[in-house]
């Protein structure tokens, strides 16, 4: 009943303000466009976000690539190995 209630109250304001052009729907779906471009506008930058993070997240599992294999170098070096240093750039 509350819902049903509340519901329709912001119904008679959506209405309300088309009728005062508050907010407009040149594209007639009945979604007003403030609120398409808002959540186009939140799309996109949970887009830019997710794609920052996995960008982020593939820098992390390369260094973590490389903490496992100088891991192994360490393991050599107690086992007393002498130290590799770097691969050399062969450019
Ligand atoms: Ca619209």
């Amino acid at each position: 009943m509350v819902y049903l209630l509340l519901g329709s109250f912001l119904f008679i304001i959506l209405l309300l303000s088309y009728k005062l052009n508050k907010l407009t729907d040149i594209d007639n779906d009945f979604i007003p466009d403030e609120l398409e471009d808002l959540a186009e506008e939140i799309k996109k930058e949970f887009i830019e976000r997710s794609e920052a993070v996995e960008k982020e997240l593939s820098d992390v599992k390369e260094a973590l690539k490389n903490v496992k294999k100088q891991s192994g170098d360490v393991f050599e070096a107690a086992a007393g190995a002498k130290r590799k240093g770097r691969k050399k750039n062969s450019k």
